[in-house]
């Protein structure tokens, strides 16, 4: 098991840890071998300082030894409306391919408080129809699975550009906590594609426990809008996405994008 400190380092001492990193967080990958895999890291996020930090420090290094060529993306949703993950995911993702210099195969939808546990856990993508899903074995559960858990591709999930579009990127309405990772799951099946996992050996994370976010409550209509995502899937994603980029900065060990959601009237709220 894994034990973390309750003051991890600043966000300025992580930077001064990683010096091969270059402006944004991008790391050009080994020195003499070119990476076989660009890889976009996309974490949805929202006041969770202290877990983004130890996320990085912790995983940056892992990343770095991977071999890859890389870039972390902390997404953040603006204001104190009620949590919108999906919308976060499509919005870095359409960012990252479309403004960035670098041209990303891989694109890791990731927790903010899920640390892997192993370096030799790859966080590349599969080739084909495999989407990959990083994080099936976790702390809180032991490290095991089963249907009870219920985790479907929550955590850390691996798409190729490809994948991504054909599933239409995540759900855009689901608000709050819940739904929008079996939704996913549900699309990925939809679509004609599998999922993979690394055996228990690799696919080992630490969940920094943590409480529900109060800006993040349990959606109570999650189970209802789950039945008719089938119906949804083709419109609603990347194709009908409304959001808002407010502002992206270059930080030493991540870009972070500051996002604008166009937050409708929540009846169960
Ligand atoms: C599970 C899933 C997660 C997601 C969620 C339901 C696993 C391992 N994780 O996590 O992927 O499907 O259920 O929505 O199965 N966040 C913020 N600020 C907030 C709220 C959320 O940064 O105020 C981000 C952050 O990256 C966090 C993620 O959203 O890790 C998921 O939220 P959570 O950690 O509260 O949900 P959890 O642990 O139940
Ligand atoms: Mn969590």
């Amino acid at each position: 098991p894994m034990y973390l400190s309750d003051d991890p380092p600043t966000l300025g001492a992580i930077a001064e840890l990683f010096p091969m990193l270059g402006i944004g967080g991008y790391y050009s990958g080994p020195r003499f071998c070119k990476a076989r895999q660009s890889t976009a890291v996309i974490i949805p996020y929202r006041d969770r300082e202290v877990h983004l930090r130890h996320w990085l420090h912790y995983t940056l290094g892992t990343l770095v030894k991977q071999q890859l060529e890389f870039t972390v993306f902390v997404v953040e949703q603006e204001g104190i409306d009620v949590f919108n993950k999906g919308q976060l995911m499509n919005t870095a993702f359409l960012w990252a391919q479309r403004q960035t210099r670098v041209k990303f195969q891989c694109f890791i939808f990731h927790d903010v408080d899920m640390i892997p546990e192993i370096v030799g856990n790859f966080y590349t993508c599969a080739d084909g129809k495999a989407v990959k899903h990083l994080s099936p074995y976790i702390d809180k559960f032991n490290y095991t699975t089963n249907k009870k858990i219920g985790v479907t591709v929550g955590g850390a999930v691996a798409f190729t550009e490809w994948q991504y579009r054909a599933v239409n990127g995540y759900s855009n309405v689901y608000w709050g906590w819940g739904g929008e990772d079996d939704d996913m799951n549900l699309r990925i099946k939809l679509t004609g594609l599998r999922r993979i996992r690394p055996d228990s050996n690799y696919g080992r994370y630490k969940m920094i426990p943590h409480e529900h976010d109060g800006g993040n409550p349990m959606n109570k209509q999650r189970h209802k809008l789950l039945k008719e995502a089938k119906m949804r899937m083709a419109r609603d994603g990347l194709g009908d996405l409304a959001t808002q980029i407010v502002a992206v900065s270059l930080h030493p060990t991540h870009t972070h994008i500051l996002v604008r959601l166009n937050v409708p009237h929540l009846p169960w709220l």
